[in-house]
């Protein structure tokens, strides 16, 4: 269940972006940051693992302010697709609230079949269960339809990924930012109805009612495809950062990107300096 502190009336929800490798995942967190660079409370961080060129995961957090007072911390994470990496990946899933399945039109339908067996066996390691899980599905990279390519069409994705699981899905492309926001603020709005409905039945003197809905509005508010798009580049803070991290002191580095960004900036100076081939 997503982290609520009572105190400072704040809530974290944990969403992680999840899919073969290649299929658009971080692209897709990439657009929405760059339409809307202010909407968000951290630079889209990307991190590469050891000495490969690979990026490893992503974080991006948003900060949306509810009007009953509360302030719910979003954070978001891409998975990373390299087996080689499954501890790690594991770890970017523990406690995750939501998951955003990114499947790869232009790859083989068993690509994106073991992709999200793999997501339903790494949870259940943790004795978690996908099908209870928020889930929605972005197919991706249907501009390549354009250049003649030939796609999975969205009804096979469809049959081999959700005909058990029934959840919402559409058919998207990163390269041209179609359909990347829908999906992002269902699964937040989703995962917000899920703590809602938690809160009701097992903890009734929090005070939900009405809290998915307060978040749906403000993501509408926010994710606007009418707003318009930002003409001038995103001031440095808000840019995108690269670090690169051994891959033995990822558990340590997860810590810190969960408790704050600032900090990841902080442990990512120090290797820095102890590694000078740091970017
Ligand atoms: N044509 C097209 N290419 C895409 C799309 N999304 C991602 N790509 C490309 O596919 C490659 C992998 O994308 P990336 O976001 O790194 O995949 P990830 O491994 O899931 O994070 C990159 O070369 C992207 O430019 C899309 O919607 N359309
Ligand atoms: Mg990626």
């Amino acid at each position: 269940m997503a982290f609520v502190n009572r105190k400072t009336r704040e809530i974290q929800l944990k969403i992680v972006y999840a899919g073969p490798a290649r299929a658009g995942k971080s692209a897709s967190l990439a657009w929405i940051h760059r339409r809307f660079p202010a909407a968000f409370s951290s630079r889209l961080v990307r991190v590469r693992a050891g000495e490969g060129r690979t990026v490893f995961f992503d974080f991006l957090a948003l900060v949306l302010p509810l009007p009953s007072g509360m302030r719910l911390h979003v954070r978001l994470y891409t998975l990373p697709g390299d087996e080689r990496f499954e501890e790690a990946a594991k770890l970017v899933l523990r406690g995750v609230d939501g998951i955003l399945f990114v499947a790869d039109a232009s790859a083989m339908r068993k690509t994106n079949i073991l992709a999200l067996r793999r997501i339903e066996s790494m949870l259940a390691a943790t004795g978690r269960n996908l099908q209870r899980l928020p889930l929605v599905f972005q197919f991706n990279k249907y501009d390549l339809l354009a250049s003649g390519s030939l796609l999975l069409p969205p009804a096979t994705l469809a049959a081999d990924l959700n005909r058990t699981l029934r959840r919402p899905c559409w058919a998207a492309s990163a390269a041209q930012g179609k359909n990347l926001l829908a999906p992002f603020c269902k699964i937040i709005t989703l995962c917000a109805a899920a703590l809602e409905e938690q809160a009701r039945r097992r903890i009734p003197d929090l005070p939900l009612e009405g809290f998915a809905a307060a978040v749906a509005e403000s993501l509408e508010e926010r994710f606007s495809e009418k707003s318009p798009p930002r003409r001038k580049p995103p001031r440095a803070p808000t840019g995108q950062a690269f670090y690169l991290i051994p891959i033995d002191r990822f558990e340590e580095l997860l810590a810190q990107v969960q408790s704050g960004v600032s900090a990841l900036e902080r442990i990512a100076a120090v290797l820095r300096r102890k590694d000078p081939r740091q970017p």
